[in-house]
């Protein structure tokens, strides 16, 4: 009954909310494997999150391993409405009893078992280097380290990981994006800033030589870390150019790399006007970097806005980046999920054609009554109906779920 008014409430703006929730369904949004265990991984010991990302918190229960980690994803799932890929790192290479090999040297067959895996559960795998958290990121550096060994190392682990993600995205019947970000930079002012970059570049060069038809390749800038104040090798410019000179290989913008005032969502519209993929990685920066927990806040809005309003949600790559190891974990996962789900649909119920020509004609009045009023159409009526379709717990009902999983299983760990 709230869901044939709110239909009707949202058709007198000219929103057709059967087609927005199948639209919202049919669009693909990758979690990241990491917000399950803190970005530890599986191939080092005291490796994980470091080298310019952090996570804060020590809630009980992360996942230790492949079987927690596939289990806690697999319930953190079964909570979101929508379609689904896993993003997955080199990190959580899956070895025999017994084995190890370093990450230069990894194999498709360390990530058969996830493949196998994503088979049954009918999701498609994205993919990335893992350069941080290893002893080979020598001062802070990995591919534009002055140290051959260094770079060697980190380039022979980026074409093996790229060969695996092309086999994943052909055992898949998707490609997989295969991103590349680095921590590389310097804590206080470099004496040499063109060096570096000159040597990512060359690496780069011989990292995406092969031609490889199953991987979207991407790289990640980023304007500064913890540790690394001064001076990022993998600019935005650096990144942007490196893209646009470079056939098949897109700049990712994470919304947590820029300067605070700075959002990503201005810059969605410039890139596609170049690029004709535009991988994202969503997080919520809060004063810095700080990867926490996605919401459905404004800028998540408009990043939604943007997609649709540019047409470009099957030319967009929407992935997910927080990892808050203060709270529940699958609820974390959860919230930023839904939090990322509710803002698409949402920004499919906006009344687009109407705002742009209310831009064009210069009538900025009703353009902003326009926008504002649309805020308290009864948004969450299609939402709840968009989960019961989807045959997950509506806002509030899940929760409990998520207790009952910590009591019987990650608080036992
Ligand atoms: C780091 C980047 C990068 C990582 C993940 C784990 O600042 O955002 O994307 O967070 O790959
Ligand atoms: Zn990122």
């Amino acid at each position: 009954m709230s869901f044939e008014n709110a239909k009707k409430a949202y058709a007198g703006i000219g929103a057709d909310v059967e087609k927005a929730m199948e639209t919202a369904a049919a669009t693909a949004i990758s979690m990241h494997c990491w917000q399950g265990d803190d970005v530890a991984g599986f191939d080092t010991v005291d490796g994980g999150a470091a080298d310019g990302i952090q996570t804060t918190g020590n809630y009980p229960g992360r996942a230790r391993n492949f079987e927690e980690l596939k289990a806690d994803f697999e319930k953190a799932a079964s909570l979101i409405p929508g379609k689904k890929r896993i993003n997955l790192h080199a990190s959580y290479a899956v070895f025999a009893e017994g084995e190890w090999v370093d990450r230069d040297k990894l194999e498709y067959k360390h990530f058969a078992p996830w493949v196998e895996w994503a088979k049954e559960q009918g999701l498609a795998i994205d993919f990335n280097p893992t350069l941080f958290g290893h002893p080979m990121v020598k001062d802070g550096l990995t591919l534009s380290s002055p140290d051959e060994k260094v770079r060697r190392f980190w380039i022979d682990h980026c074409i093996a990981v790229r060969r695996i993600a092309d086999r994943m995205g052909r055992e898949l019947g998707s490609p997989a994006l295969n991103n590349v970000w680095i921590p590389d930079g310097m804590k206080d002012i470099p004496s040499d800033r063109f060096g570096p970059r000159m040597r990512l570049k060359a690496a780069l060069d011989e990292i995406f030589a092969e031609k490889l038809d199953f991987v979207v390749d991407s790289v990640e800038s980023k304007v500064f870390g913890i540790g690394l104040e001064s001076y990022t090798t993998g600019s935005n410019e650096f990144y942007v150019a490196y893209a646009a000179s470079h056939e098949k290989v897109y700049p990712l913008l994470d919304s947590g790399h820029y300067h605070p005032t700075e959002l990503i969502s201005d810059k969605i519209p410039s890139l596609l006007c170049f690029f004709d993929r535009l991988p994202l990685h969503i997080s919520r920066p809060v004063r810095w970097d700080s990867d926490h927990v996605v919401i459905f806040d404004d800028e998540l809005r408009e990043i939604m806005k943007e997609l649709v309003r540019c047409g470009a949600l099957e030319r967009a790559m929407i992935g997910l980046d927080f990892f808050d190891a203060s709270i529940n974990r699958v609820a974390a996962w959860v919230i930023g999920t839904r939090a990322a789900e509710k803002a698409l649909l949402w920004a499919l119920l906006q009344p687009h054609e109407a705002l742009k020509e209310m831009q064009d004609r210069a009538d900025y009045t009703q353009r902003l009554m326009l926008m504002e009023d649309t805020k308290t159409l009864p948004f969450g009526d299609v939402w709840d109906e968009y989960c019961r379709r989807a045959g997950v717990p509506l806002d509030r009902e899940w929760y409990e779920e998520v207790m009952r999983y910590e009591r019987k299983v990650t608080s036992k760990r």
